[in-house]
């Protein structure tokens, strides 16, 4: 803990990659792993194009069950001590695989003016069109009982689907470029509860890495991140982001 806290206080610029793992103290199962939502749901039945194509009411059904456990929860005690580096800190970028919004609501638990974390793979509470380019933020509760029932688009009456980005799809350039840039420009990459196995997401830390800065990981199990971490801090995120972050900033 003592090495993180002296790595991450000197540095002056860090990049952020949390995954599910980091709102699962928030109660939001991660994917993978024994609890992980791929147990009972399989991927590509639910998050693929070729799914929502063939059955969008199924696949509304989940992000309908999602977004509404995500709305019952609340970020914790790992979530606002990030919140907190970011506020303190105008060199750390925060760059999440979630799609919860959970950092964006510790932020503003607590009054944090710091840029909105980059959301990777989207968000829960937006969607967008199949038929034409209308986005919009929605968090309206969805009925998916039958496909006439599901959300159709102001602009043009076609199907909206969440905007989240399934395997196989583009992750947004504009965001993705920027969470490199931040990576490569960053002494150190704080990596917190992700698998690392998607990409592009998991090969972040490594830019850091190529451009001479250092990872650490929190997890409390091993990542293929682990072998090329400076740190590891093994445990959950909420128990060992509050002291990190608190030495940090001392
Ligand atoms: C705790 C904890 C606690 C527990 N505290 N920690 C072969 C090689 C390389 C790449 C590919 C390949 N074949 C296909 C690809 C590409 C593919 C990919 O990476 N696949 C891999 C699985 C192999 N990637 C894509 O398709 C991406 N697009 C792309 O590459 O476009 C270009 C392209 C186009 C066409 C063809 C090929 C390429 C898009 C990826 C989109 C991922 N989408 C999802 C769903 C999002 C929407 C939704 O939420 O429904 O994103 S999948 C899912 O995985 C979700 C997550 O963001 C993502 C990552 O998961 P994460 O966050 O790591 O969660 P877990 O569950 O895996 O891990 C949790 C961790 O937390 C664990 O380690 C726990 O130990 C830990 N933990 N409790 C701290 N308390
Ligand atoms: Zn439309």
């Amino acid at each position: 803990m003592e090495e993180a806290q002296t790595l991450l206080a000197a540095a002056r610029s860090v990049v952020v990659l949390t995954g599910a793992g980091v709102s699962a103290e928030s109660g939001i199962p991660t994917f993978r792993g024994d609890e992980g939502l791929w147990k009972s749901y399989r991927p590509e039945r639910l998050a693929t194009p070729e799914a929502f194509a063939s059955d969008p009411r199924l696949v509304w059904e989940w992000y309908a069950w999602r977004r509404e456990l995500v709305a019952t929860r609340s970020p914790h005690s790992g979530h606002v001590a990030l919140a907190r580096l970011c506020q303190d800190r105008p060199g750390v970028r925060l760059v999440t695989q979630n799609v919860d919004g959970l950092h964006a609501r510790a932020a503003s638990e607590i009054g944090s003016g710091a840029a909105p974390p980059l959301e990777l793979h989207g968000s829960l509470f937006r969607v967008r069109c199949t038929a034409c380019r209308y986005r919009a933020p929605h968090t309206a509760s969805v009925d998916s009982g039958t496909v006439e029932t599901l959300p159709r688009c102001p602009e043009c009456g076609g199907l909206l689907r969440p905007a989240v980005v399934w395997f196989g799809e583009s992750l947004d350039a504009a965001v993705v470029a920027e969470a490199f840039r931040a990576a490569e420009e960053a002494e150190v990459c704080l990596v917190v509860g992700t698998s690392a196995v998607v990409q592009p997401a998991a090969a972040l830390p490594l830019s850091t890495l190529r451009t001479g800065g250092a990872v650490i990981e929190v997890n409390p199990v091993p990542t293929p991140l682990s072998q090329v971490a400076e740190v590891v801090l093994r445990g959950p995120a909420g128990e060992l982001l509050p002291p990190l972050v608190e030495g940090a900033l001392a």
